[in-house]
């Protein structure tokens, strides 16, 4: 079944109080919260305080992307701030088993990013541990950017190789996720989109219960 993941980033900051309300009456299945370093990556985006009040606002869980270096100190607090999904990037961590049993023991599912220009054969050794791999299909750091065509193969060969190793993984797919891009990603393997400026934030009159419902459908 497919999901929408909808990247908060990409709401109105004034009002993110609202955006979750309208998040909920669209039945979104998750909320897809960037965090940015300014160092992994050159942007700096939503901080530690906002998650844990944006938990306390709404129901829906939280698949938290942080795009940050070193991120292993602040698992404990992801964790009480309301994190369900905790995704880190392969190239930004020492040793990629303890951080995800670390991020498992504090009871959050760990996920792993992967950014374009990074081969999915980084996931090998780890794919049986994690419950969700987030294929970035632009380089991260911003919103709007477009589609890197060459991603699909990856989703391919990423949900090939869940097939054999890990059948419950999710694949979500990251970055110019519209009704022209989701037809292939959800064809290739694909089961979570992420929704961005392309799809559903499109300003105050955007209906959001109708643009997820598109996204849906053109993926069936
Ligand atoms: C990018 C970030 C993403 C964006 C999302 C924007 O660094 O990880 O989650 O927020 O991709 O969507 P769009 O439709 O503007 O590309
Ligand atoms: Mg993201």
């Amino acid at each position: 079944m497919i999901k929408v993941s909808a990247s908060i980033m990409c709401g109105n900051s004034l009002k993110y109080g609202e955006e979750l309300k309208r998040l909920e009456e669209a039945n979104v299945d998750m909320i897809h919260f960037d965090m940015m370093d300014g160092s992994y990556v050159s942007n700096i985006a939503m901080g530690i305080y906002l998650l844990e009040d944006m938990n306390k606002a709404t129901d829906i869980p939280f698949d938290v992307h942080m795009a940050v270096w070193e991120p292993s100190p602040f698992y404990e607090t992801m964790a009480k701030a309301g994190a369900d999904y905790l995704c880190i990037h392969p190239e930004a961590v020492r040793h990629i088993h303890r951080d995800v049993q670390r991020i498992r023991e504090l009871g959050m599912k760990p996920g792993i990013a992967i950014n374009p220009s990074t081969n999915h054969g980084v996931l090998r050794e780890i794919i049986q541990d994690i419950d969700l791999v987030t294929v970035m299909t632009v380089d991260p750091g911003f919103a709007g950017q477009k589609f890197i065509t060459s991603q699909l193969e990856k989703i391919k060969a990423i949900r090939e190789m869940a097939n054999k190793f890990n059948p419950d993984l999710l694949i979500s797919v990251d970055g110019n996720i519209n009704t022209t891009t989701i037809p292939q990603c959800v064809k290739y393997g694909a089961d979570v989109l992420v929704a961005g400026t392309s799809s559903i934030f499109k300003g105050e009159d955007a209906d959001y219960k109708k643009l997820v419902l598109e996204m849906k459908d053109c993926g069936k």
